[in-house]
């Protein structure tokens, strides 16, 4: 197997709901940067670009996506794009997970603010929410396209990600 071939995920863009109901959209912009939207779950409501991530293919048809958030959030994803399933664990510092609205902006425009955030704390015990989650929309949107994730999730027309394929 070919661990270099990325293009099954790299220019897609794929919506999923975590089985905790979360529901989240990402577009794999190339192949170490993502940008994302949060639909709904504990920080509903918050978008990033340009987040920068390792990007593997373990096995066939599995990917892995792992990155460090400014807020001090860490996530890994493994997306099985054909089984339409992924599982992530998202790692929480104990004051995202206590209260995460402070998070729930456009991430680009606050990016001090949030490392200062991260700084101050408290980050421990961080809080571990692994779970699986079905993939409702997948497709292919090309490489480095700036219109993919542009608005905020709550400037999205109505159903907009409710939208299968
Ligand atoms: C995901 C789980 C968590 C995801 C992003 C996060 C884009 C980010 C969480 C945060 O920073 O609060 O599946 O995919």
């Amino acid at each position: 197997m070919d661990e270099n071939d990325l293009t099954a995920v790299v220019g897609h863009r794929f919506i999923y709901t975590y089985d905790n109901g979360w529901q989240y959209e990402m577009y794999v912009k190339n192949d170490h940067t993502i940008d994302y939207r949060i639909h709904s779950g504990h920080v509903g409501g918050r978008w990033v670009k340009d987040q920068e991530v390792d990007l593997v293919r373990l096995d066939e048809g599995v990917y892995k996506v792992s990155w460090n958030e400014p807020t001090g959030t860490s996530v890994v994803v493994c997306v099985m794009p054909v089984r339409r399933r992924l599982h992530g664990t998202i790692f929480f510092p104990r004051w995202v997970a206590d209260d995460g609205r402070e998070t729930v902006c456009f991430q680009n425009e606050h990016l001090d603010r949030m490392r200062e955030l991260r700084d101050a704390g408290p980050t421990y015990p961080i809080e571990t929410i692994p779970e699986f989650a079905e993939i409702t929309l997948f497709e292919h949107v090309g490489v480095d396209d700036e219109s993919v994730i542009a608005v905020g999730p709550e400037e999205l027309p109505a159903g907009f990600a409710d939208r299968r394929n």
